[in-house]
């Protein structure tokens, strides 16, 4: 056997390996009532919403968002304070448990989409994937609600 048939041997046993990897995994992260709504134009930032339920046996940890619709999608957490006032800020890291599930609603976590590159138009979706410490992501289409929109479609 020449050379250049045993390399080839090589490199289809090593996808072959790739695949056989990729078929055993099965996904331990489901995302659930996924929702946003519509922005005026681009100038303020958009918000998503969803739950994400870990149906593994591991602790999932989320660690970024990227979606092409906002150049600087972060976790964010609305507190609001003894006065009443409501402010937020980053939320780090979101630990989610065996079997547990976390919301991200109005008023709680969400998924801010700061510096859009286009309008959230109702009606529509976008994609956006969740980044796991473990090298895991979901990728998840969210339908754009009305500027009203409280919750989910449905
Ligand atoms: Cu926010």
């Amino acid at each position: 056997m020449n050379v250049v048939m045993k390399s080839l041997i090589a490199t289809a046993v090593i996808i072959a390996g790739f695949a056989a990897t990729a078929k055993a995994e099965e996904p331990t992260v489901v995302v659930e009532e996924a929702w946003s709504r519509a922005s005026i134009g681009t100038n303020r930032p958009g918000a998503a919403y969803l739950t994400i339920r870990n149906i593994g046996e591991e602790p999932e940890v989320l660690t970024d968002l990227r979606t092409d619709l906002a150049m600087m999608p972060e976790i964010h957490l609305t507190s609001t304070n003894e006065q009443g006032v409501s402010s937020m800020s980053p939320a780090g890291e979101i630990i989610i448990a065996p079997g547990d599930a976390v919301a991200l609603e109005p008023g709680g976590l969400h998924a801010m989409l700061m510096r859009l590159s286009r309008p959230m138009v109702e009606g529509e979706a976008f994609s956006l994937t969740l980044v796991f410490a473990d090298g895991d992501e979901v990728t998840v289409e969210i339908p754009i609600l009305g500027f009203a929109a409280r919750g989910p479609e449905g």
